[in-house]
């Protein structure tokens, strides 16, 4: 392949096939000479809140330092590595003049990119992984490859319109007499689905209403209906704390580590969790309970959280590649809520959640703050900069799934953003499409829900003009100036 800047040398154990304007390539080992020397390197991190964006390669790799428990929430631990730009399943260079080089795995499985100042390349775990490699621009060569692998493995078709979630407002402290308040002042709004977050349930892992509930999930199922939306719930149901019942119970249900002991799947909730064997057939009887049981309450919405914890290295007791046993598990989930029911997937493996879920969350948690100096070295914290930088580097993500780069703020207390980033938000959400806030009404004055209206109406015409800049209606916008 040649550049302006000078030839590119493959290698690889198969000769590149010409298709869809780049190269299919198979090998375990694939290793490119590039003439572009220290440019910029696109890091694309395994799940939802992993580090993800354009980083020079004269810097410090884009990853999470110093703390092993986010790491093994919040990225690949697996296959961290420290001294190298590296990053999941894809990776890019800048190669100057609106032009990239994009090497991408399009098979399932633990595939890695990396780049130095003369190198790029990709490991995969077999001889027979296939990969696309292009040069050009940089918006149709990651089309191009998106295109590939949802040609592969489909595309989810649910839509949703604008939602709202109580997370970013009350986060756990939730109970029906606060929420159902804050659901009933959302009459007259536009909004397509509510959705109740984490604090409903008992336990993460015991998926039945929590103290705060004694109506049960029926009332406020009809309460959010009685507002005109669609019911939606959150749920981590691959995962489980260790005091739920659900470990203490069945303890032979959990993935096991290589000493035979529970494998420790991540950290939240100031606690260590494990994750379900979904191999075993209790654990699938288990899940299409679960799910027919919430859909048959009229949930149709469901933001399924933590999942990559379904697709870990661990033991468990079927066969199969990991990846394609979180699959296999998703779908049973999509067996048991039907076709109609729209999933949202948060923490989940990007790659390998393609034609699975509708839409899936493409960047760590926004915060009603910028950023945060503790989370300098961690791109994965809560902060709107930090989900800000991850979706916008993610939007070409849209073949796949829609794509959620969480809430916006209208509100002007308890929030620390200022009018400039909350605009920045917006911006963001209108460029993707997925429309959400958890701002309550009553935390609103009336000019800030003038303002929430015309979000949850506006479809102003929106054009890519550059890597993070965009024209949306008659404004320029470039993200860039925020990152
Ligand atoms: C509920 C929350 C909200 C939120 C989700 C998720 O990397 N981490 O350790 C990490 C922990 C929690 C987290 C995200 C990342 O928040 O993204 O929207 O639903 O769970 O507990």
């Amino acid at each position: 392949m040649h550049t302006a800047d000078g030839p590119l040398t493959v290698r690889s154990s198969s000769r590149p096939e010409e298709s869809a304007g780049g190269f299919l390539l198979r090998g375990a080992n694939l290793s490119i000479e590039h003439p572009f020397g220290a440019t910029s390197f696109y890091r694309n991190g395994w799940n939802s809140w992993s580090p993800t964006g354009w980083r020079s390669l004269s810097d410090e790799p884009l990853r999470i330092y110093d703390n092993p428990e986010r790491l093994l929430t919040a990225d690949d631990a697996a296959v961290d590595d420290p001294t190298r730009h590296q990053g999941s399943v894809l990776g890019a260079l800048d190669a100057g003049a609106g032009q990239v080089l994009l090497l991408g795995a399009l098979d399932l499985g633990t595939s890695l990119v990396g780049a130095d100042d003369g190198r790029m390349w990709g490991t995969g775990e077999s001889t027979g992984t296939e990969w696309y490699l292009a040069i050009g621009d940089e918006a149709v060569v990651f089309a191009q490859y998106a295109g590939l692998v949802a040609s592969r493995l489909g595309r989810a078709t649910g839509s949703v319109g604008p939602v709202w979630s109580s997370w970013y407002s009350f986060f756990e402290n939730i109970d029906e007499v606060s929420l159902g308040e804050a659901i009933d002042d959302l009459a007259g709004y536009p909004f397509d689905v509510v959705q109740v977050d984490d604090g409903w349930e008992k336990v993460v892992g015991d998926w039945t209403e929590g103290p705060g509930f004694p109506s049960g999930l029926e009332r406020l199922v009809a309460r959010i209906t009685g507002v005109g939306a669609r019911p939606g719930l959150w749920l981590a149901p691959f995962i489980c704390l260790p005091q739920s019942d659900t470990a203490r119970d069945h303890p032979e249900w959990l993935v096991q580590d290589a000493d035979g002991g529970p494998l420790v799947a991540g950290y939240n909730w100031g606690t260590h969790y494990y994750a379900l064997d979904t191999t075993r057939p209790d654990v699938q009887d288990h899940l299409r309970a679960l799910f027919t049981r919430l859909t048959g309450m009229g949930f149709a919405y469901f933001k399924l959280d933590f999942m990559y914890a379904g697709a870990l290295p661990g033991v468990r007791s079927g066969g199969g590649h990991r990846e394609e046993v979180y699959r296999a598990a998703v779908e049973l989930v999509r067996d048991a809520v039907g076709p109609d029911t729209y999933l949202l997937g948060c923490g989940v493996p990007m790659l390998a959640s393609v034609g699975l879920f509708d839409g899936v969350r493409v960047g760590p948690d926004v915060a009603p703050y910028w950023d945060n100096t503790e989370r300098r070295r961690d791109p994965s914290g809560p902060g709107a900069l930090n989900s800000l930088a991850s979706s916008v580097a993610r939007t070409w993500m849209k073949d796949w799934y829609d794509v959620d780069p969480d809430v916006v703020y209208f509100r002007s207390r308890r929030t620390l953003l200022d009018e400039n980033a909350g605009r920045a938000l917006v911006d963001l959400a209108l460029i993707t499409g997925f429309r959400s806030t958890s701002d309550p009404i009553a935390w609103l004055d009336a000019d800030e829900r003038e303002r929430l209206r015309d979000f949850l109406v506006a479809r102003p015409r929106i054009e890519r003009t550059g890597r993070f800049a965009y024209r949306i209606g008659d404004r320029e916008v470039d993200f860039a100036g925020y990152l």
